[in-house]
């Protein structure tokens, strides 16, 4: 595979060009059957283990719905970068969509998946809030203020 983008960047390009549609459709397909109804809950941000460098995020979203979505976007105007990640035992890798299963729920969580946040407008401290703009295949964008916790808080704790 890298060969063959090697040996021509023309032919790479489209190639590149070709699976980034592929992945554009999938994320946009969930699934037609039953409306989607998401709500999302609980968002925070541990303080970064650097100043003002990468954070974690944390949220909860609620598909009260009987149709499947799929967060497929996630913004900040408070930081340039905002990823989302799966976690395995091991690894983890980014990810362009994560599925909200209907009448189910996706959870970001310590030890599972999870946004990543870089790029801060400003260091954050405790105490601070960001929003963080949820893009959902299903069309609706919700829009949350997640506050900056402690480095080591635990929901409920
Ligand atoms: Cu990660």
């Amino acid at each position: 595979m890298s060969r063959r983008f090697r040996r021509s960047a023309l032919i790479g390009s489209g190639l590149a060009t070709v699976l980034v549609a592929g992945t554009v459709l999938v994320a946009c397909s969930p699934g037609t059957s039953g409306d989607s109804n998401v709500a999302v809950t609980g968002a925070y941000i541990p303080l970064p283990a650097t100043p003002g460098g990468m954070a974690a995020g944390y949220l909860t979203v609620q598909n009260i719905g009987s149709g499947a979505d799929q967060l497929v976007k996630v913004s900040s105007p408070g930081a340039k970068s905002v990823t989302m990640h799966r976690s395995t035992d091991t690894t983890m890798e980014e990810v362009g969509a994560l599925p909200v299963a209907a009448h189910g729920k996706l959870l970001l969580e310590r030890g599972g998946n999870h946004l990543m946040i870089m790029g801060w407008t400003k260091a954050p401290a405790v105490g601070d809030v960001l929003e963080l703009d949820l893009t959902f295949a299903r069309g609706r964008t919700i829009s949350v203020q997640a506050p900056v916790k402690p480095l080591t808080y635990r929901p409920g704790s």
